[in-house]
């Protein structure tokens, strides 16, 4: 093994939630960088269990189940067979990709909880919570809305106001009900498990604080500010009724917590595909584990778990390492589902056939290891076509089909090897070390760009070479140099097969040669004589036209959600002015009037003078609307006018009264006009 302290290595990555597709956020933070870590292991010949599959309980299934009207069975089918096909296009394959809803799992879980239940290992308390009593059941924060009491925004949860971004209790939300039945909710006594995590933070504190201070510094940094601010007794059953039923009597009616129960799931997953060997995955010093997770879920994976397994015993394996990413923005924004700020992996799959390895390769070059980083579709472009296709893919195509055409395909024979020739060659087993040393420290970015250091390397070695040129007075030595191109391009094969796996195979086959680690950076990969297949390309420039598409879907979703924002807040209403005497009301000429003249008021913005007519007399009014109607809108125009308005001299204008205007929430303003054109001068009131 690369690492001699173990046997095998168990890779686990985060559970999706099954309630709706993964994205590229979800892809740049665990999926492609644990892939890449399998295939290089695989790669090693090593033995590794990759383990994955759909986290399928939780409130917010249960919410989109109710919102669509099915059932969430119905949801996490829909979406375990949505996520599981676009891993397996991408190249993403699981040793098995198994589901919290089965019943091996719902076994499992149950009889986790039940052991440390029966050894006492949970304490129980008793706590008010809120319940629905119409539709008599409790009800989780995302359950209760009501009006965020930062923002106003009247649908927040009680958890969050997706708004603002503030996190809240149900207890700060102003008027609060219940999402099921509108009803105000009541609080309750309830009772529930717990894990006394504060129990294991000695132990914690020692195996992670002291035994792995090699961790990501985001990780441990988590971590450490957990345990520095004190753990308390975690809540691991819920009153719910999706999920695993807690295995106890008198507990009718609640399920073990998501986050109890997900964890479960790798073992579970691990029994489902191995039955009789399950265990020596779980249960041996021997065995390596690593989990890939989202910055989210450090806590769960970190602490939560450990202590679960510490606390149940019976020899489970700790991680060995946690390499969480933080997250990945899309064009400057945080990815958003609900605000559908995302490119979802199956869209990218249909709009862009074939590019499943660019997808790959961008995430990767962008990969958030130790801080938010960002996508842009600009720049997944440039990347395809400036490194993908300029330096990998023509390097390598310029070698083969020189080969085909001065060879017949051929491997020409190394001949004399000259100085450069020698050094070139001689810079990849250094390349290739430090490929392996970077994947070994999960530091996925840097290694890939080792890989693309040995196409750099192929490409100016070819174009500095000149064999085309150099053919039509020595074809010895054009055979010389082509030569080394073909072993730099089976070097290629072999380092890009993590990070690139379908141009890889490809590769792979264009050569005809099955290839070995060990022969990374050799002279003699591929030997004299040994035929070629067709040459083909390995990848296509992408044109602006594709990625315009993608930008313009975007600037769509942003519009929209400006106009819904726009909307929101004109529909904000001012408050109720102080109450006023029906003398006061009457006291106010209110008339109809038309306007004849509109000019603006020199040098303002703001003001227009109109000439009207009140039915009364013909007059001047200036008044501030300039900013909403021009004056050829205005002339014309049927109004309501405040007659009897003291008059004031407006930039050296008399206005003599006012125009009646409805003002919005957003500030805009629209003047009033009569339903159908009535005499000027009619009494308003
Ligand atoms: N279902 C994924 C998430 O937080 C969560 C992971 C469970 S891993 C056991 O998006
Ligand atoms: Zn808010």
């Amino acid at each position: 093994m690369t690492d001699k302290r173990f046997k095998r290595t168990l890779v686990t990555c985060a559970l999706p939630y099954a309630n709706g597709p993964v994205h590229i956020g979800h892809l740049a933070g665990v999926y492609v960088p644990a892939d890449i870590y399998v295939r290089y292991l695989r790669l090693r010949g090593e033995d590794v269990l990759y383990v994955c599959g759909s986290d399928e309980h939780g409130v917010p299934i249960t919410i989109k189940a109710r919102q669509q009207g099915c059932s969430p069975q119905d949801i996490v089918d829909k979406y375990h067979a949505l996520i599981k096909d676009s891993f397996e296009a991408l190249g993403i394959h699981f040793d098995i990709y198994g589901r919290t809803s089965s019943e091996v799992h719902r076994r499992n879980a149950s009889a986790f909880f039940r052991k440390l239940y029966d050894e006492g290992k949970f304490v129980t308390r008793e706590s008010e919570q809120y319940y629905d009593p119409e539709a008599k059941t409790f009800l989780a924060d995302r359950y209760i809305v009501g009006t965020c009491p930062k923002c106003g925004n009247p649908a927040a949860y009680g958890d969050q106001c997706e708004k603002c971004g503030s996190t809240l209790s149900p207890e700060e939300l102003i008027d609060p009900r219940s999402k099921l039945s509108g009803a105000q909710p009541v609080k309750k006594k309830t009772t529930h498990w717990y894990l006394p995590l504060q129990d294991y933070e000695p132990w914690l504190r020692e195996w992670i604080l002291e035994g792995h201070k090699e961790w990501r510094p985001n990780v441990y940094g988590r971590v450490k500010s957990w345990l520095d601010g004190g753990l308390q007794p975690r809540a691991v059953t819920r009153d719910l009724d999706w999920g695993v039923p807690v295995p106890v009597e008198g507990a009718e009616g609640k399920v073990l917590y998501v986050w109890f129960d997900a964890p479960i799931g790798y073992i579970s997953n691990t029994q489902e595909l191995l039955p009789d060997s399950w265990e020596k995955w779980w249960k041996s010093p021997d065995t390596k584990l690593v989990h890939f997770i989202g910055k989210d879920n450090i806590v769960f994976h970190c602490i939560v778990f450990p202590a679960m397994l510490k606390a149940y015993g019976d020899g489970y394996i700790l991680p060995e390492n946690v390499p969480a990413n933080e997250f990945l923005n899309l064009e400057g924004d945080k990815i958003s589902t609900s605000r559908g700020w995302a490119v979802w992996a199956h869209e990218y799959l249909h709009d862009f056939p074939g590019k499943e390895d660019v997808m790959r390769y961008v995430l990767t070059a962008n990969a958030p290891q130790t801080q938010d980083n960002d996508f842009s579709w600009k720049d997944f472009q440039t990347r395809n076509n400036s490194e993908l296709v300029a330096i990998f893919g023509n390097f390598v195509n310029r070698a083969l089909v020189l080969t085909h055409k001065y060879f017949g395909g051929r491997v020409p024979a190394p001949g004399t090897l000259l100085d450069s020739d020698r050094e070139t060659l001689a810079e990849v087993p250094a390349l290739a070390a430090s490929l392996a040393r970077n994947i070994e420290e999960y530091k996925f970015r840097e290694a890939q760009r080792d890989a693309m250091s040995i196409a750099r390397l192929g490409n100016k070695y070819i174009s500095d070479s000149e064999p085309w040129k150099v053919a039509k007075e020595d074809l010895a030595r054009t055979g010389t140099i082509l030569n080394v191109c073909l072993q730099l391009c089976a070097d290629l094969a072999l380092a890009f097969e993590p990070f690139t796996p379908f141009a890889a195979a490809k590769l792979r086959k264009m050569l005809d040669v099955e290839l070995n680690w060990d022969a990374l950076g050799s002279a003699e990969i591929l030997p004299e004589g040994h035929q070629l297949g067709e040459p083909e390309l390995l990848f296509a420039k992408i044109e602006d036209d594709a990625i315009q598409a993608q930008l313009d879907r975007l600037a769509r979703i942003r519009a929209e959600k400006e106009a819904e924002a726009a909307a929101e807040q004109a529909r904000q209403v001012a408050p109720q002015k102080p109450e006023i005497s029906f003398e006061q009301f009457d006291a106010m000429d209110i008339r109809t009037a038309t306007v004849l003249e509109a000019e603006r008021v020199p040098k303002t913005d703001k003001l227009l003078k109109l000439t009207i007519d009140t039915g009364i007399d013909r007059r001047t009014i200036v008044s501030g609307i300039a900013e909403y109607y021009s004056p050829e809108q205005m002339l014309g125009k049927q109004i309501c006018i405040l007659a009897n308005l003291a008059p004031r001299t407006i930039r050296g204008i008399v206005s003599q009264g006012m125009i009646l205007m409805a003002k919005q929430g957003d500030g805009s303003m629209r003047f009033i006009t009569p339903q159908e054109v009535l005499a000027n001068g009619a009494q308003i009131g």
